[in-house]
């Protein structure tokens, strides 16, 4: 294939019909997702592909960046890079770029929404008020205080400190598990994972996803949490251990949870569903208009600079 374009392959579309066309204008774009035969698509133009766009909850695996023996740049769209073989692209010199930062505010203000929702009954609220049962039955169930009580941040990156700071609107007393201590930070640093689980009130899920995180928020830190605390996970399903988290929640030996990931989405188990103590809400944190958006562009910048200049924008690290 000649053209003056570098070629990029798209494995789905953007949600914003104004971002095909600028991609149109920088790149031949090959839209995979349209395609009747992607296998085949790989096999006849994967030599001519120098850059890939995908997303966080895309897998984008070494199977696929081994059929594309020019690929030089992998530009995703989400903050999570837990579904791409980052370290097989990086070891090909590939880069790879995320969007970080934009959807801060956006994750940590559904972070206290799944929390003031799960605490003071919300989504039960609604449900009884559209089943007609207010005024006739024994009343509505007491909920949980939010405010000036003790919350635990599993994870105290860019969007656990958006987190905390919300928190502290909410005058909570605020303490972090990290895998490691940040000396940056005027909050309390918690070492042990279960230690974390046993003060907090609430316990908020913020880490990466993969396999460094899987299943960290195991059963004995669930129990540590308890009868009365609540967890909210915003982060990935994998971090916790779900069929533990399930059964505390029937049990009774976990107060509450607020639910935005789950591990094998969109699979969601059934148990969960019918459980008054949970709120569920499917992998919406990012998923504002504004965000959105400015994901889609900051996926776009990436492209364009590197198509321009030979480097991403925004790089994950190196792994
Ligand atoms: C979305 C996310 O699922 O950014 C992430 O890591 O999980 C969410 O923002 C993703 O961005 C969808 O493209």
């Amino acid at each position: 294939m000649t053209t003056s374009k570098p070629v990029l392959l798209e494995l789905l579309p953007f949600p914003f019909p104004e971002a095909e066309e600028r991609l149109s204008e920088h790149f031949d774009v090959i839209r995979l997702w349209k395609e009747s035969d992607p296998e085949a698509t790989i096999a006849a133009k994967g030599q001519d592909i120098t850059v890939l766009v995908t997303s966080a909850m895309t897998a984008t695996r070494a199977e696929l960046i081994d059929k594309l023996p020019n690929l030089k740049a992998i530009c995703s769209n989400g903050v999570g890079y837990d579904a791409i073989d980052v370290k097989h692209a990086q070891q090909k010199g590939i880069q790879v770029s995320n969007t970080p930062d934009v959807l801060n505010d956006c994750v940590a203000d559904e972070a206290l929404g799944l929390l003031l929702a799960t605490a003071r009954k919300l989504s039960l609220a609604d449900r009884y008020v559209r089943a007609n049962k207010w005024g006739k039955d024994a009343g509505f169930p007491l909920g949980i205080k939010v405010s000036h009580k003790k919350i635990g941040i599993v994870g105290l990156g860019r969007i656990g400190m958006a987190i905390a700071q919300r928190a502290a609107g909410f005058d909570m007393d605020i303490r972090y598990h990290n895998r490691n201590q940040r000396h940056d930070v005027d909050l309390t640093y918690e070492p042990s994972l279960v230690e974390l689980a046993a003060w907090a009130d609430f316990l908020v899920i913020a880490t990466v996803g993969g396999t460094s995180t899987r299943h960290l928020v195991d059963q004995p830190v669930i129990k540590a949490l308890g009868p009365n605390g609540i967890l909210i996970n915003i982060a990935r399903g994998s971090v916790v251990d779900e069929t533990a988290l399930v059964d505390a929640l029937v049990s009774g030996e976990l107060g509450g949870a607020g639910l935005d990931v789950y591990a094998s989405e969109p699979n969601v188990p059934d148990a969960l569903k019918t459980l008054d103590n949970v709120v569920l809400v499917p992998h919406i944190a990012s998923a504002t208009t504004e965000t959105r958006l400015a994901m889609t562009n900051l996926v776009l910048e990436n492209a364009e600079a590197f198509a321009s200049t030979g480097k991403v924008v925004t790089p994950v690290p190196p792994l």
